[in-house]
């Protein structure tokens, strides 16, 4: 039978099973800044907020159902006056999309699909113009079966490019298991007849994995990355960076790496570092820019060797123990029915809080282009609670210490969209999921269910920009169907209300920048183990603010014992704050004590 990987949940699994944050390193950074303010160690990007947006999903300039370069100019004042700092854009290369651009065909241009190299120059320098800066995708760990490489690759044995992918000679008999995360077979091997080989796909059967053992790949590589820094780019966001390396003997997996935990054996390879160290004195270090892994099987014992600044590899990444929580172990991606519990989502965030508190840097995302919309997953999409508990969520994002990446759509509390029918899905990976179960009998109204709640679909439905056909998004047919909410959860109508979700974000954003308590101050935990109330403080030079957010459709109480008499409101999502600790549902706060 085949085992159905579930994904987050070997990650949090692994988690749980190794043991918390090495400590004992000295920092021996002595690069920190000192200013004015008496905060080390300042840089842009610790202060940035990232607002993600989804290329595809965004804005149709020409009326073909797709995004589009064009779309995201014309869009660059509303993204201004969000004040938000720094855009990541998802992949917009050339790619025959199996999976959505992170399958990249050619690395130095840009999808036919979203404009030209010209629309690209000119965004950015749009960008550039308002202050924004640019982060962009980087997929290096496979690119796409129809790159040139890979075309050369698998001609023949002995072609000049075929040490740039991971093949293994069929005469030596079927290589040792690897899992593939969209194959229907979860399987990574895939067999190429043109020379009675298998080549190693940890994601589609069109991805195939980059070779980075040759020094070629690493140099093309680099210098890709010098080409879009020289155009002027910010930084880029790095695709499963931590899977690059590899046992190229490839071994049987050890057994505690079967099942679920195959994936974090992809981790091990043993040269990553060496390849980012590489990498930062190849590229990063010559430019003021800004680097993020996507952290994939990085626990809190190997966080710091990616990022701490005298590593001189990376600046940050994202962990993904926050968004596996409340998932049942051995199903794909489904829901325990009794939801999340906020002890343990208070206890993922603290930690990783403690993790970074006094060396390296973090993140903080509630969602993204593979994940659920946030207010559905982590807040209640219900018709009573979409806004309050979107816009307490929107506060508890942007005041942790960590850079927040905001994704784009959020802002209006924007929901899962809850497809019924396998046809309606355009991601590989339900399809593909929808395919594996199929075949091997399993509940196929079950995995629907499921993923009405966990689908990446679910944040990919176009931008709803206002109540005209199609959102706004397209005047042809949109490449995915558009959430019907859109009449009236678009910009054009949040625009006009005052206590929108789109202005409270504003609100919020301006908050976070003109308090760099909220960006640098240290964070304590209170009130623990309620399970009702998220409350913590946030302290710098002498100040102190409280923090206090209901994640529940009931009034709760924070037990924290401060006396908010006297305190300042700075931020609330109800028009009459609370000034008793009792928060009414979904209530968030922020308060200065005095
Ligand atoms: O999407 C996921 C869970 O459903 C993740 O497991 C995801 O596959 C993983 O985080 C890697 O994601 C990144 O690389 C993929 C791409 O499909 C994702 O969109 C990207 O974010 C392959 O390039
Ligand atoms: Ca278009």
């Amino acid at each position: 039978m085949i085992k159905i990987l579930s994904r987050v949940t070997f990650t949090v699994l692994v988690i749980l099973f190794i043991s918390s944050c090495k400590s004992g390193k000295n920092n021996q950074n002595n690069s920190m800044d000192n200013d004015s303010t008496g905060i080390a160690g300042r840089k842009w990007w610790k202060e940035a907020v990232v607002y993600q947006i989804y290329p595809r999903s965004f804005k149709d300039a020409n009326g073909d159902g797709v995004g589009d370069l064009k779309g995201i100019a014309s869009k660059l004042d509303y993204i201004k006056s969000l004040g938000v700092d720094v855009i990541w854009l998802n992949p917009i290369y050339a790619s025959p999309n199996d999976d959505n651009g992170y399958d990249i065909s050619d690395y130095r241009n840009i999808m036919k699909e979203f404009g030209t190299m010209d629309d690209f120059d000119s965004l950015l320098k749009g960008m550039h113009e308002r202050g924004l800066k640019l982060v962009m995708d980087l997929v290096v760990n496979h690119s796409s079966s129809e790159h040139e490489w890979f075309r050369q690759s698998r001609i023949s044995r002995t072609n000049p490019y075929r040490d740039y992918y991971h093949w293994w000679n069929a005469e030596r008999g079927k290589p040792s298991a690897r899992y593939s995360f969209f194959d229907v077979h979860n399987d990574a091997w895939k067999y190429d007849s043109p020379t009675n080989a298998y080549y190693l796909h940890y994601f589609s059967q069109k991805q195939p994995d980059l070779n980075w053992e040759n020094p070629k790949v690493r140099r093309e590589i680099f210098d890709m990355m010098n080409y879009w820094f020289r155009k002027g780019i910010d930084g880029f966001r790095m695709d499963v960076i931590p899977i690059i390396s590899k046992d190229t003997s490839f071994p049987s997996m050890p057994a505690s790496f079967h099942g679920d935990w195959g994936l974090f054996y992809y981790n091990n390879g043993g040269k990553l570092n060496d390849y980012l160290q590489e990498m930062n004195h190849e590229v990063l270090s010559k430019y003021d820019c800004m680097s993020v892994a996507e952290g994939m099987g990085v626990t809190t014992a190997t966080a710091h060797d990616l990022v701490d600044e005298d590593r001189h590899e990376l600046n940050m990444l994202y962990h993904f123990e926050g968004v596996g929580i409340g998932y049942l172990p051995g199903k794909f991606k489904t829901m325990d029915p009794k939801g999340y519990k906020l002890a343990e989502f208070k206890e993922v965030y603290s930690k990783w809080d403690s993790v970074f508190e006094n060396r390296g840097w973090g993140t903080i995302y509630l969602g993204n282009h593979d994940q659920p919309r946030m207010v559905t997953r982590w807040g209640n999409d219900a018709p009573d609670w979409r806004e309050l508990s979107s816009k307490m969520l929107t506060t508890f994002l942007l005041s942790m210490r960590a850079t927040p990446y905001y994704f784009g759509g959020d802002e209006l509390g924007m929901n899962n969209i809850k497809f019924d029918r396998i046809e309606d899905y355009r991601d590989i990976e339900s399809i593909n999921m929808y395919r594996q179960i199929r075949e091997r009998g399993g509940d196929l109204q079950e995995f629907l269910n499921a993923q009405k709640i966990s689908a990446r679909d679910n944040s990919r439905t176009p931008f709803q920009w206002d109540s005209s056909v199609n959102s706004g998004f397209t005047t042809g047919s949109p490449w995915l169907k558009v959430n019907p909410n859109y009449k009236q959860v678009n910009v054009a109508a949040e625009e006009m209300d005052s206590n929108s979700c789109l202005n409270y974000f504003r609100k919020m954003v301006k908050l976070r920048k003109e308090n760099l308590i909220l960006v640098y101050g240290r964070y304590r935990l209170l009130d623990k183990e309620n399970p009702d109330v998220y409350s913590y403080t946030r302290e710098l030079n002498g100040k102190k603010w409280l923090v206090l957010l209901n994640f529940t459709t009931k009034t709760a109480s924070a037990n924290i014992g401060i006396d908010l008499t006297k305190a300042i409101v700075r931020i609330d999502n109800y028009p009459n704050p609370s000034t008793d600790g009792r928060l009414k549902p979904y209530e968030a706060l922020i308060y200065e004590l005095p």
